[in-house]
């Protein structure tokens, strides 16, 4: 018997340094939202909560570009970001934002209580300092290389590309992010949080324990972290945008993000709740947080070691994180533009909210990366939503006008039943694929209905039936059936299409009751219409443009510091001829080449898989760096490095001696 009473639901606070785009909505508002929905339909006792994570480096990194104040960014988001979630249809109870008094109370009070109970571990640690601009880089103030894929751009906290959280001194080849210039390193105090305790006090057990209650790819993820062993990791930053840091003397010091961003789900709840210790700190509640895989380790480690630390807090049942959606097959991107964004999808597709829903329902990346196309768009509203659903809804209600003036015949019978007994199997169906955060399949499931009802109607055809001998009871049968079903549809749909749930329900004059035979339903009203070509079109071209736009201001890399001839005669450059070449597996864009070098044949491993295939490269040449200390990457070590030459698209071609020469030709 569960003793669950309450559920606190949340969604990962979205970053207020841009607008929303498909990604973050399909990765988890959306199944935050249907979730909630859902539990509230089954009559549970809910509490939904968000808001905007207005700390951190993307955004004071963001009013630099722009010349403003942090301050300034986070309010021109924070308005568009919640507009545009309350239009489409999000059932918060709370969207608050970080920059609160709320929240940086909430936030100082624990810290406060983590550091009292001597929690933290204070160290004076070398931080990388840009002396240009006088500050330490922490965070995203710092890019280089990912040390786990090879992948350059990576951030000092945190690799977008494969995931992997990080530490700034990890990364190869740093650069300050606001001038580009190589940092020095100078010592400072901060505050850390000993993982690697807490992995062997707690966080080992706990984390086999959801072995098969969480999703694989998230229990993977957790595992291999634990795996390579948790390290301390700071919690305060020497920055001045985010919540100052609450020990006595400490000045110019604020937590680190990701420390105060999860306690803005027990804020919010706050805010709106003078009952959320019930929502936080009693067993009788049940914590879910949605989320998209790169915040994976925050929720699944970090925040539930901070919590764990503090004593008197919940930790999270479920942790149903989606992957990652890409856009017309290429991954989504803020910096280059390549997204739909939200707001402008409600703009350019007025009343079609539930369309959207609908389609990255169907293509919700929840056990894999999946692929949003405006093609497809086009072809599930059309197909699924306008033929199917729309059509017989359309059916149900202009034959019940019809042939009984709108009123609901009766069934004394109880003919044809067993449709509605199919039926109901199916809103169990759904309900236990919901549970299990199924959504792609309880969306199909519910489709099944509609899907039924057409069936029923084609196979029973009322249009003939009426003009039988007593063919006007077999009519009333029909409809009555058909009209059940529909308002079982009607309801069962809500989490997933709440708009057209409130049309269907007013069309049908719905009551908590039911629907009895007698009643009177209004006219047919259409759901949906079909998205034309041009449609279509003209959003493929706003993409075009978009990078087009994009393209226009592409970012030149500064000139490095000036180096002695000294420095540049340490650098063994030769000509390689690659003679073997093969993907590195899980490595999306590792290749590890065999490079014959004159003397010897040498293995390199070249982030260049997602430009090159293998194939292709047998016998091609390139200069080789030679004398680059070895490299361990995903178990393989690499002995030196091909040179490239990379336009500012990305697109990156070989540095290859014209006509050819013996391997292992000096360059110099
Ligand atoms: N703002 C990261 C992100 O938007 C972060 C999530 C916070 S959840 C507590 O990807
Ligand atoms: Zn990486």
């Amino acid at each position: 018997m569960s003793t669950i009473k309450k559920h606190l639901v949340t969604c990962a606070l979205p970053y207020a340094n841009g607008p929303l785009h498909i990604g973050h909505i399909a990765g988890c508002f959306l199944p935050s939202d249907i979730y909630v929905r859902h539990l509230r339909n089954a009559g549970k006792e809910v509490l939904f909560v968000c808001g905007t994570d207005e700390h951190g480096v993307p955004i004071t990194l963001k009013a630099k570009k722009q010349g403003v104040t942090p301050q300034d960014v986070v309010d021109v988001n924070y308005k568009i970001i919640s507009e545009s979630l309350d239009k489409w249809g999000i059932d918060f109870d709370n969207f608050s934002r970080t920059t609160k008094p709320i929240h940086h109370e909430t936030a100082r009070d624990f810290f406060k209580t983590l550091y009292d109970k001597g929690v933290f571990i204070e160290e004076v640690t070398e931080q990388f300092y840009d002396e240009e601009s006088n500050q330490f880089l922490a965070d995203r103030y710092l890019t280089g290389e990912c040390p786990n894929c090879g992948k350059d751009g990576a951030y000092g906290d945190q690799c977008e590309s494969c995931g992997r959280t990080l530490s700034p001194s990890e990364l190869i080849n740093p650069k300050s992010a606001l001038t580009g210039n190589v940092p020095i390193r100078k010592a400072t105090t901060n505050w850390f949080l000993p993982l690697d305790t807490l992995q062997t006090d707690f966080l080992n057990d706990w984390v086999a324990s959801k072995k098969d209650v969480w999703k694989a790819h998230v229990y993977g993820q957790c595992m291999s972290w634990l795996n390579d062993g948790l390290k301390p990791r700071a919690m305060t930053r020497d920055l001045d945008w985010g919540v100052p840091v609450p020990i006595d003397g400490v000045e110019g010091k604020v937590m680190y993000v990701w420390f105060d961003a999860p306690i803005g789900y027990i804020s919010a709840t706050k805010e709106i709740r003078e009952d959320w210790k019930d929502w936080w700190q009693n067993e009788e509640t049940e914590l879910t947080h949605f989320l998209g895989k790169d915040n994976i380790v925050f929720h699944t480690i970090i925040f539930p070691a901070m919590l764990k630390a503090h004593g008197d807090f919940n930790l999270p049942t479920y942790v149903p994180a989606n992957e990652f959606l890409n856009l017309e097959g290429q991954k989504l991107s803020t910096s280059r533009n390549h997204a739909v964004w939200l707001h402008e999808y409600l703009e350019d597709f007025p009343g079609k909210e539930d369309e959207l829903r609908y389609v990255l329902t169907s293509i919700m990346p929840e056990s894999k990366d999946s692929d949003f196309s405006w093609a497809d768009y086009q072809a599930r509203v059309n197909n699924e939503l306008v033929a199917i659903l729309g059509n017989w809804v359309n059916r149900v209600m202009v034959l019940t006008h019809k042939y009984f003036e709108g009123v609901v015949p009766s069934n004394e019978n109880q003919a044809d039943y067993d449709m509605l007994a199919t039926a109901n199997q199916s809103v169990e169906n759904i309900y236990n694929l919901v549970q299990q955060f199924k959504f792609r399949d309880a969306l199909s499931e519910l489709m099944s209905i509609a899907r039924l009802g057409n069936k029923y109607l084609q196979d029973t055809a009322p249009w003939h039936a009426i003009k039988e001998e007593n063919g006007e009871q077999r009519v009333r049968e029909i409809l009555n059936v058909s009209l059940q079903l529909l308002a079982l549809f009607s309801k069962t749909c809500s989490a997933f299409l709440p708009h057209t749930s409130v049309k269907l329900k007013e069309m049908l004059n719905l009551k908590e009751s039911g629907l009895m035979a007698g009643q009177q339903v209004n006219k047919a009203s259409l759901l949906f219409d079909k998205i034309e070509d041009e449609d279509i079109l003209k959003q493929k071209e706003k993409l075009e443009n978009q990078a087009k736009d994009n393209a226009v201001a592409p970012a030149i890399e500064p000139i490095k510091p000036t180096i002695t001839f000294d420095d540049f005669s340490k650098l063994d450059f030769r000509v390689g001829t690659i003679i073997e070449a093969q993907k590195v597996p899980k490595a999306d864009k590792l290749l590890q080449l065999l490079v014959d070098i004159g003397l010897e044949k040498r293995t390199i491993l070249s982030g260049i898989a997602e430009h090159f295939q293998p194939e292709d490269l047998i016998g091609k040449q390139a200069v080789v760096v030679t004398n680059l200390a070895p490299r361990k990457m995903r178990g393989v070590e690499s002995n030196g490095m091909l040179l490239m030459a990379e336009n500012t698209e990305g697109k990156l071609v070989f540095v290859e001696p014209v006509g050819g020469i013996e391997p292992g030709s000096i360059v110099r």
